[in-house]
């Protein structure tokens, strides 16, 4: 799973990208480079079964994060430097609000609005600048040879530049399975689920909550596919190479009631419409991640694909009793182990043990 990190310049993307991978990179990121890095999601069940697992090795699930330089106002370029984004499963958008007469803002005033609009304004253009290109391609196919699986093709080009016309991000409609399945393989970036990352001053940090009420921007809330998020980039990037001693004072000093880093995970892996099961034994305790309502033979994917195709049963008992029965034996005993089939849908927090042949 990766998550594409996007805004303006000079905006605080790379400081976001060093809260959540603790990757430390060069503070100006040039035109064209990119960062990538991994960020452990923390998982508070994972520590308690290895305590009592006492595993070799703990596993945790990963988000990856890219960071590309900020998007400037030149369409040619913009087009490359998007290229990276397509390849993502959704997108920060990482957003300025703090003051800093050091460095001004390049627009000279602050004014989250309309940077976002002009961002999004960047992703439409760049998908209907494919969109439109593919509905000529289209076109020309359906003029030799009628083809009912390239005339949904075309139904759903025209309906998604009908909505970037309408300045409409893709991410806000609505597709039936078969049409979403069109619209997912033109990789779109305004398709992409959207998380804005408010980026607050050192003075928001007590009481980031009620930052959208603050700065006036309920109007991002609520949309389809799009969450907010707030953070104070400076503080929260200063903690990552604290010690957790020294974070503690930071953070009281500031009235910062938790690092930035799980915070903004979290949100991230909702907005992905993620989940979590678990597999617990000796060797390892681990976290794997899905989204929701995957089957349990996927979910064996995940692990393997020997495991999905070879699939018998899965075992499947929730962390919580599992931690309290002690063991898997002794959950067998109380009966909270459940034998599941193929399209078992696999809850976030389930213990599975894959039975399979080969
Ligand atoms: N005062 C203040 N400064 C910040 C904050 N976040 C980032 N900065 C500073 O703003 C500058 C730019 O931050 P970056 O994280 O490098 O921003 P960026 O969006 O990656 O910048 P480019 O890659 O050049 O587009 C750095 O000097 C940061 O220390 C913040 O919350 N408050
Ligand atoms: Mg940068």
């Amino acid at each position: 799973m990766q998550t594409g990190i996007i805004g303006l310049p000079q905006v605080g993307k790379t400081s976001l990208f060093r809260i959540l991978t603790g990757v430390r990179v060069d503070a100006k990121t040039q035109p064209g480079q990119m960062h990538v890095g991994i960020a452990r999601v923390p998982d508070a069940r994972i520590v308690k079964l290895a305590e009592l697992f006492k595993p070799k090795k703990i596993t945790y699930a990963t988000v990856e994060y890219v960071d590309i330089g900020g998007l400037q106002k030149d369409r040619a370029k913009d087009s490359a430097s998007l290229v990276p984004l397509r390849e993502a499963d959704a997108l920060m958008h990482v957003v300025r609000l703090f003051e800093d007469p050091s460095m001004p803002h390049p627009a000279g005033s602050l004014d989250a609005l309309r940077d976002i609009e002009s961002v999004e304004i960047e992703l439409m253009l760049n998908d209907l600048e494919q969109a439109a290109k593919r509905l000529e391609r289209v076109e020309k196919d359906l003029k030799k040879k009628k083809d009912p699986l390239v005339e949904a093709e075309k139904n759903v080009l025209e309906r998604c530049i009908k909505a970037l016309e309408s300045e409409t991000p893709l991410r806000e409609l609505d597709f039936k399975p078969d049409e979403l399945k069109i619209v997912n393989g033109f990789m779109f970036v305004s398709r992409k689920p959207m998380l804005f990352a408010l980026n607050l001053g050192d003075d928001e940090a007590a009481d980031m909550q009620g930052a959208v009420a603050r700065h006036n921007l309920s109007k991002l809330v609520g949309k389809t596919r799009t969450a907010v998020v707030a953070f104070c980039g400076k503080v929260e990037s200063e903690l990552v190479d604290l010690s957790d001693a020294e974070q503690k004072e930071l953070m009281s000093a500031y009235g910062l009631a938790e690092p930035g880093r799980d915070r903004l995970l979290r949100a991230s892996y909702e907005l992905l419409g993620l989940i979590s099961f678990l597999t617990c034994g000796e060797p390892e305790c681990r976290a794997w991640t899905i989204p929701r309502g995957t089957s349990a033979v996927k979910a064996a994917g995940a692990i393997h694909s020997d495991i999905e195709a070879h699939f018998i049963k899965a075992e499947v008992v929730r962390w919580e009793e599992l931690l309290a029965a002690g063991s898997w034996a002794a959950a067998r005993e109380r009966a909270q182990v459940r034998l599941e089939g193929r399209e078992y849908i696999v809850e976030d927090g389930d213990v599975i043990l894959f039975r399979h042949s080969g």
